[in-house]
């Protein structure tokens, strides 16, 4: 099976998830990237029976809207029962690097505003250890040589993504060579230098729930 078809899968997989939760009034959570792109097209299909979603990008509001459903702004929106979204790295406690789309610190938020966080992936991003992908810094202008040089001194090897400003109007360090074997606390420590405004490990909030499409099926992991 290619990776599309497992993505496919695990998209196909997570509306069926949902679909539980999806009354009149429900709002959902939707993330950002290819996989989230393939739920969302699935879930157009279901766009009577639930009333929006809270986006966790531009790129996803507009694709959202695209279909005909209605996109909220999350002050509004109070707390959602589901957040959907992909990731870049999976472990086994649910803990994942995000932030390749350059979209972590709006994920973030909208993963921390919902009771339900389901990951989705194929099984390409399942891992034993993370850190292989490098991790992204989302940084305010001002402060990035700073917050590079104080990176370094945390053990990483950060390089500037040219070209890339954040729906935040923020720039992103994508760290090489992190050493991360205690995910918590090194979420805590990049988050502790001034000038960024998060970082893509998703350890205080991991998924509750992961659907990896792998050639054997989806796994559901808890
Ligand atoms: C978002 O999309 C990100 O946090 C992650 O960087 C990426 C995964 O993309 P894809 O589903 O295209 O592999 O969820």
């Amino acid at each position: 099976m290619s990776q599309d078809a497992l993505k496919q899968a695990v998209a196909e997989a997570a509306v069926r998830e949902v679909q539980p939760l999806l009354e009149g009034d429900t709002i959902i959570g939707i993330g950002t990237g290819s996989t989230a792109n393939l739920f969302i097209d699935a879930l157009a299909q279901y766009k009577q029976d639930f009333d929006g979603a809270v986006a966790s990008s531009e790129a996803s509001a507009e694709r959202l809207k695209a279909h005909g459903i209605p996109v909220y702004d999350l002050n509004g929106a109070g707390t959602l029962p589901v957040y959907i979204d992909g990731a870049d790295e999976v472990n086994a406690h649910l803990q994942m690097i995000k932030g390749g789309g350059a979209a972590l610190t709006r994920e973030k938020i909208v993963a921390a505003s919902s009771r339900k966080f389901i990951c989705i992936a194929d099984q390409s991003k399942w891992v034993n250890l993370l850190g292989e992908f490098p991790l992204p810094v989302e940084v305010i202008p001002m402060a990035r040589s700073y917050v590079a040089r104080e990176l370094v001194k945390l053990g990483a090897d950060p390089m500037y993504r040219e070209g890339v400003t954040t729906d935040n109007g923020n720039i992103i360090l994508d760290c090489y060579n992190f050493m991360l074997d205690d995910p918590l606390t090194l979420e805590q420590r990049i988050n502790d230098i001034t000038g960024v405004v998060t970082n893509g490990i998703f350890a205080r909030r991991p998924a509750d729930v992961l659907l990896l499409g792998s050639e054997s099926g989806v796994q559901r992991l808890t």
